[in-house]
């Protein structure tokens, strides 16, 4: 299929949660892509970051996979696709043979499409394990937990659209929205701080977001400044200030006693969780003053509306599901959820990472988050398939690396790059390399993962397939093939299926993603009233359950989809961080994302428009943290925990918190990673990203190093 530049093929931009729409058309001398804005676009109208606008740089790179690799004697060699599937199906049932189906782990990806993972995962539960992940777990699985055990789904509760229009007060906590989901900021939570709304942010860092509702001439900005690591102390002295406050003056309504009565359960729980609870110690653990956070309370419980954002910042810890649990506390005794404007909105972060938990890539769940361990559930969705599902939950991801050596033997990675972004990498890499007999890396780059691989398989990219994407609000969208780079490269949904086919008699000989779908439908209940017609002009949002449903803009307006359809009250209590300073490793080290880079830097870092702005890694740093090492501006440090060390260069900046810095995952040799640690928050099993135990060192040498050079 051959587009000019006057016919841009209308698609959805690869990078974040957002679901921006793009056009890409192809030039006709060069045959590049470039991107094209789409004007009446869904999700974004037409406005794109600078993401969105250098999408295509990765399409046409020279860096791109382009045939099936083998390793031999320690290199890669091509082979034909003939022979790298002979390979791995001999592989797969060695190691099936010989360990049993839990020998594997598969991991699927947030960065393809909603068919691809449906099968990704069918062919894991065929084999028989349900050892099947994806990158919601290093992200928003304690998130997920806690909204599916407290309100039912494991979603946003809004979206944007409501929220812009209807939202008076936007508690962003733990989330940088400016940089890592731009235009949800700019056109939807910008326009609400334009339009009245009030923003309160809890950050330990000040970025872009905090700037960008410093608006001139208001106040209604506040930014809280937390500790990494005390979101619950803060949380729960915001809770404590509103209880008291409606205990004097009831008729102020900061509780909603209707709401809490009718739709909720377990507030004396809560009550009695904070009946000692002293609110200066609590505000002296978060490092705030408690008059800011008395004036964040008032400013909450007062709002007519009121909705909260919820990131990173709140899900990577080992408090996570708690963490959250605490906002969900905070809305449903004050009734803000179930309406325009209000509720709990994680910004889910992978282009299709909502999707990719929605159509059963976890190990706990089918498609349509029915549980695996569920007879009932497990049984309509085997009267579909045709094979009995193993009725255990599998291990999750970062605990399939855990095992590896031990009780896992093999990997499939689809468009994951797990030597990078799980915790402690380097202790992940040793793993990997020595402990490990078979690995398939199935991505469109050499990744650091995929160069530890046995069998490397080059995919399509996001601008040469069609499929469907799930977008942060739940909305399912259409994306549409432009045209194939790379002859021998084969959509992940072909290889899945080539494999499939070849391991089974059948169940996965699918003539295109649309075949897919219809079968994801079947077993989807949410999904069940969409077909790719439907789709075709705004997407929906789920649930669909039956055809001619229009989706919903927002959850919960009657009931909740728990048991009892009541929201779950629970209070929690501050936990510290796994690791906190000590003398040796004296300071808080969190770690976060910027604009311009992406994840693993696999493709920001080979687009040119994108790495321009930050090629190499760096490290803020408080003054006076600088002052007392001695520390100036722009000089390269190292930093070192437990587990590892990095070498960047030194940003001396109060944006950062006294005695926490802060730094990046998003470059080889000065991953992040090879710092942080990797404990897991014992429900969701997520890790610790946002806070270990560091120290600076500032006489290195750094004329031996290898270690700065980032590729
Ligand atoms: N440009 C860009 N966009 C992206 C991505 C990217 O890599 N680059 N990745 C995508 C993905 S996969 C995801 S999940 C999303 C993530 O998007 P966000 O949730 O915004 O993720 P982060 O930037 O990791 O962290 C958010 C904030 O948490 C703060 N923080 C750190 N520790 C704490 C703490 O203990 N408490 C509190 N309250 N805050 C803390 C950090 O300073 C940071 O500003 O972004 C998506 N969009
Ligand atoms: N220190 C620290 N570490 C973190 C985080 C943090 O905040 N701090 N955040 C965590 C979070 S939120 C996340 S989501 C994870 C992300 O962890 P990963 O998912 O491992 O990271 P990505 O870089 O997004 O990897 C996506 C891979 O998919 C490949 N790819 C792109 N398109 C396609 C395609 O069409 N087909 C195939 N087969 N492959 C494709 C890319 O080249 C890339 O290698 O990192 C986690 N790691
Ligand atoms: S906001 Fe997200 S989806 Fe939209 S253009 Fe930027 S990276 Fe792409
Ligand atoms: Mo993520």
């Amino acid at each position: 299929m051959s587009q000019n530049n006057n016919d841009p093929i209308k698609t959805i931009c690869p990078y974040c949660g957002v679901g921006c729409g793009i056009g890409v058309a192809t030039d006709d001398d060069s045959s590049e892509m470039h991107f094209r804005p789409w004007g009446d676009a869904p999700v974004n109208s037409g406005r794109i970051c600078i993401k969105g606008g250098a999408a295509t740089e990765v399409v046409n790179h020279e860096d791109r996979l382009t045939d099936p690799l083998i390793k031999e004697n320690g290199g890669f060699k091509k082979v034909s696709w003939e022979k790298a599937y002979e390979y791995i199906i001999s592989e797969l049932e060695r190691i099936h043979e010989e360990h049993g189906p839990d020998g594997m782990g598969f991991f699927g990806s947030s960065k393809t499409m909603n068919e691809e993972n449906y099968l990704l995962q069918k062919l894991a539960r065929r084999y028989g394990t349900n050892q099947v992940d994806n990158c919601t777990r290093m992200c928003h699985a304690s998130t997920v937990w806690a909204l599916r055990r407290s309100l039912g789904a494991g979603a946003m509760t809004n979206s944007m659209a409501d929220l812009a229009e209807e939202a008076d007060v936007l508690w962003i906590h733990g989330a940088n929205p400016a940089e890592q989901h731009p235009i949800a900021n700019s056109q939807y939570f910008r326009q609400a701080a334009l339009d009245g709304a009030t923003v309160i942010q809890v950050d330990p860092h000040a970025n872009k977001t905090t700037r960008s509702f410093e608006i001139e001439d208001t106040d209604r900005h506040m930014h809280l400044q937390v500790e990494p690591g005390t979101d619950i102390a803060l949380l729960n002295a915001v809770i404590k200030t509103i209880l008291e406050h409606h205990e004097k003056n009831p008729e102020d309504n900061w509780i909603d006693e209707d709401f809490i009565e009718d739709r909720t359960e377990g507030f004396e729980d809560l009550k009695r969780t904070l009946a000692d609870f002293d609110r200066e110690a609590a505000a002296e653990t978060c490092g705030i003053d408690l008059s800011d956070i008395e004036e964040a309370a008032e400013v909450y419980a007062q709002a007519g509306n009121a909705a909260i954002f919820t990131g990173m910042g709140m899900s990577q810890h080992t408090s996570g599901v708690d963490n959250v649990q605490n906002e969900i506390n905070l809305a449903l005794i004050t009734g803000n959820i179930g309406r325009p404007g209000t509720g709990i909105n994680p910004l889910r972060g992978q282009n299709n990472v909502q999707g990719t938990c929605d159509v059963g890539t976890m190990p706990n769940v089918l498609p349509g988050y029915q549980e695996v361990d569920d007879d009932e559930a497990r049984e309509s969705v085997e009267s579909v398939w045709g094979f009995d599902i193993p009725p255990e939950p599998g291990l999750t991801n970062v605990e399939i690396s855990h095992s590896i050596g031990d009780s896992v033997f093999g990997l499939y990675v689809m468009g994951e790059n797990p030597l990078m972004s799980e915790p402690d990498s380097n202790a992940a890499r040793q793993r990997f390399d020595e402990d490990l007999e078979f690995m398939v890396v199935q991505d469109i780059f050499m990744t650091e993962t995929a160069e530890l691989a046995d069998v490397v398989l080059p995919a399509t990219s996001w601008a040469e397939r069609g499929g469907t994407v799930t977008n942060t609000d739940r909305r399912v969208q259409l994306m549409r093939p432009v045209e194939k780079v790379y002859d021998n490269t084969k959509h992940d949904l072909d290889i899945l299926s080539e494999i499939g086919t070849r391991l089974f008699d059948d169940g996965f000989d699918f003539d295109g993603p649309e075949e897919v779908f219809e079968e994801l439908r079947e077993v989807c209940p949410i999904y069940h009233g969409m077909t790719y017609d439907t789709l075709s002009e705004e997407g929906l949002q789920w649930p669909c359950y039956e055809p001619g449903d229009e989706g919903d803009q927002y959850l919960y307006e009657k009931e909740f989809d728990t048991d009892n359809g009541k929201g779950y009250i629970e209070g929690v209590r501050h936990q510290p961080p796994a690791e906190t300073p000590d003398k040796e490793y004296p300071l808080i080290l969190t770690t976060a994302r910027l604009e311009e880079h992406y994840n693993t830097g696999t493709m920001s870092r080979r687009s040119p428009t994108l790495n321009r702005q930050h090629p190499e890694n760096f490290v803020d740093i408080h003054p006076k943290d600088a002052e007392r090492y001695g520390i100036e501006n722009g000089q390269t440090v190292q930093l070192r925990s437990r587990r590892g060390s990095i070498e960047v260069t030194a940003q001396v900046t109060d944006a950062i918190k006294e005695g926490v810095i802060w730094t990046t995952p998003h470059f080889a040799a000065s991953s992040a990673n090879r710092l942080t640690n990797d404990i897991l928050d014992d429900r969701a099993k997520i890790p610790e990203y946002k806070a270990a135990a560091a120290e600076i060192d500032v006489d290195i040498d750094t004329s031996s190093s290898t270690e700065t050079a980032d590729d």
